[in-house]
């Protein structure tokens, strides 16, 4: 089974957290996306080129972060269960799993990317970004009051969640927030998150450091 990844995606972390969390053995193929030339390769992989993409091994490619981690847990019942069983559960974890990719994750992407230079958005996209992480903090704090993760055990939806936290200290501070300070504190004690920052954050920070002396 092959992993397309970029470390620096909230995307491909969350995945990859997904991967760790399920003991899950897989070769990770690492996509540059910021070269024309590697931007092509990969668009004859998957023309719509964006990652996490999972191949695995079969004829068919699985897209989509949130489907690769549902064929993850229907195909792998090794470590952490990360959809619960129970109709009821299975559906919070999964609602858990939306509102943090649509209003957590792309909104901190949008400021970063603007902060970066990366991409010019307009004012009335910016504002919004700002509005949704607002509510995002807020919902997400609340709901972290009485419980560790964010329905209840560690699942899905923290794989989805924990990434958009280390970009959004940096858009828009959760200091406030001391549910989501915590929170993201206990997240990188969990070997699986651990793991994926011990390789990003190096790369982010040389990434940084190439951009300061430019
Ligand atoms: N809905 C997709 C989003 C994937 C996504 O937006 N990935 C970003 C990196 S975090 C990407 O590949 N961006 C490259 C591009 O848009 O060209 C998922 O859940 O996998």
């Amino acid at each position: 089974m092959k992993l397309y990844y970029n470390p620096l995606s909230t995307y491909s972390q969350k995945v990859l957290i997904a991967l760790y969390e399920k003991q899950v053995d897989c070769e990770l193929v690492h996509v540059n996306l910021t070269t024309p030339e590697g931007r092509a390769e990969y668009e004859q992989v998957y023309p719509i080129g964006k990652v996490p993409l999972l191949n695995p091994g079969d004829d068919y490619m699985v897209p989509e972060s949130t489907i690769i981690i549902e064929y993850l847990e229907g195909h792998y019942p090794t470590g952490t269960r990360l959809i619960p069983e129970g109709v009821d559960a299975a559906r919070q974890v999964r609602f858990m799993d939306r509102m943090s990719d649509l209003y957590l994750n792309n909104p901190c992407a949008t400021l970063l990317f603007e902060r970066l230079g990366f991409s010019k958005h307009g004012e009335a996209e910016l504002a919004q970004a700002g509005k949704y992480l607002r509510i995002s903090y807020e919902q997400i704090d609340k709901r972290l009051a009485n419980q560790d993760w964010l329905c209840g055990e560690f699942s899905m939806a923290d794989c989805a969640a924990i990434p958009a936290f280390f970009y959004g200290q940096i858009v828009a501070s959760y200091a406030d927030y001391p549910n989501i300070v915590r929170y993201y504190e206990r997240a990188q004690q969990r070997p699986s998150y651990a793991r994926v920052r011990a390789e990003f954050v190096p790369i982010w920070d040389s990434m940084l450091s190439q951009r300061a002396q430019a």
